[in-house]
């Protein structure tokens, strides 16, 4: 294909700056894939709830059949087996395997994972396994209030640990939580994600539980396998739309928010003394050893890329320029962030090994004679690879890359009307199409392990 010929070949060149065997891949998550939501014994989670409360999903969809893919492990396996991927990242379904999130254990939830982990390794494709992408036990939230509470965070470890013990030497690397930013802001303070709560104190508490969950899985995962071990956190950094010094002091507490709540508690053991002032009184109660537990050791740290915020303090806000453009989540592309951001963490958290474990874009696709034309994502993935390929060469410590998503799937509050994946699915049909960009990212994970292979020789 042309497109491949114009856009890879500096790519590749750029790319020589990679370790021989950095890691091709792709994102998924369960509640936004599997389906089969309340079968062979799975409980229900928040996100099943929050469906089906009217007027919280745009297309008042939900997540009981998705993409099937709980019914179709082996031909998506052949998918990724078919893109060459080297690596592919799934959660697992806590209410799938502990129904309740405490107490019995779902066999049948097990068997599921234990066939996808099969099928994955069968196919030569390492599994990253997430135990946490925001589908908590129903019954959890039920019981206690979910994770406003303490309690939540042992109920956490002892599901950690039954993973950890069942399949940690089949997988590749455990992250314990995905994105807590999402999970505390978006589920507890502005609504758009479940349970829908609107308390930034709750948020903040929520936080505070969630990286207390964080600690204490990290040390029950260590105490039942050796798995690599991390986190993934969400990354927008945020940049003053002027040189004002109220669009500086703005943009920096979204930094603090978004970014250092949470790379600060887990890599230095604190929070941010700048973002602890803004809540005020609607900060979390944190004791000492709630540190000690938080600031573990980890072997990787998985980094969410999207975009950036532009900060403006000025009535009406300046707009971001969107010089390359805005994607259909109305998300400004803007990769240079990328290499800014991997150099900023990294010399000021000396962080373990970094996977981009996503990045994407969701994209007006549409299936037309059987094909995708969507040039748009390959030169979004173009352009974030070359902005990741220069942040390795100036020095960052990048092992992976995953494309989100594998599949176009159930994007949260937008129901089915994001598309973001590789592959196009018709969710009457449960067809999936490859996308050119599919078709891009094989012909380009291929030219990179020939380069690979040439190295060896
Ligand atoms: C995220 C989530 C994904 C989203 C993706 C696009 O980490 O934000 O992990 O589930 O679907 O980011 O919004």
């Amino acid at each position: 294909m042309k497109l491949t010929e114009s856009t890879s070949a500096p790519l590749i060149e750029l790319c020589r700056s990679l370790r021989p065997d950095f890691q091709w891949g792709s994102a998924s998550s369960a509640a936004q894939i599997e389906g089969a939501a309340a079968l062979d014994g799975k409980g229900p989670s928040i996100w099943d709830r929050f469906c089906a409360e009217p007027g919280r999903i745009n297309d008042a969809s939900n997540i009981d059949v998705a993409c099937d893919h709980y019914h179709r492990v082996d031909s998506d396996v052949a998918l990724m087996q078919w893109l060459g991927l080297d690596a592919y990242r799934f959660s697992i379904s806590w209410p799938r395997v502990q129904p309740l999130g405490e107490g019995a254990w779902n066999e049948a939830g097990f068997a599921f994972y234990d066939r996808l982990l099969d099928a994955l390794l069968k196919a030569g494709i390492a599994p990253h396994a997430t135990l946490y992408h925001w589908d908590l036990p129903a019954a959890l939230h039920d019981s206690m209030g979910g994770w406003t509470s303490r309690d939540i965070v042992p109920r956490f470890a002892d599901y950690a640990h039954e993973v950890a013990r069942r399949f940690g030497s089949r997988l590749a690397s455990i992250a314990t939580l995905n994105e807590p930013w999402c999970v505390a802001t978006l589920g507890y303070e502005t609504a758009q994600f479940a349970p829908g709560l609107t308390s930034r104190a709750t948020a903040a508490q929520v936080s505070h539980h969630l990286m207390m969950a964080h600690g204490a899985a990290v040390l029950a995962v260590r105490s039942a396998c050796k798995t690599r071990l991390g986190v993934v956190l969400n990354h927008t950094p945020a940049f003053a739309a002027e040189a004002l010094e109220a669009d500086r002091r703005a943009a920096r507490i979204d930094d603090g928010l978004n970014v250092r709540w949470y790379m600060d508690p887990i890599f230095r053991g604190s929070y941010p003394a700048d973002i602890l002032d803004y809540l005020g009184a609607d900060a979390p109660q944190v004791s000492a050893e709630d540190l000690a537990l938080i600031h573990q050791p980890l072997d990787f740290l998985g980094v969410n890329f999207y975009t950036r915020s532009f900060i403006s303090t000025q009535q009406p806000p300046m707009a971001a320029p969107g010089k390359q453009g805005f994607t259909d989540m109305g998300w400004e592309i803007y990769p240079e962030a990328l290499t800014q951001h991997l150099v900023r963490i990294s010399r000021e958290y000396s962080p373990p090994p970094i996977y981009i474990t996503e990045n994407g874009m969701a994209n007006a696709d549409k299936l037309v004679d059987g094909r995708v034309a969507d040039v748009e994502r390959i030169q979004y993935v173009n352009e974030h690879l070359k902005a990741l390929a220069r942040a390795v060469a100036l020095g960052v410590d990048a092992r992976g890359y995953f494309y989100w998503s594998l599949l176009d799937n159930f994007e949260w509050n937008s129901g089915y009307t994001k598309r973001f994946g590789l592959f196009h699915v018709d969710y009457a049909t449960q067809e999936r199409v490859a996308k050119d960009s599919a078709l891009w990212y094989r012909d380009f994970i291929t030219a990179f392990k020939s380069r690979r292979t040439l190295k060896a020789s």
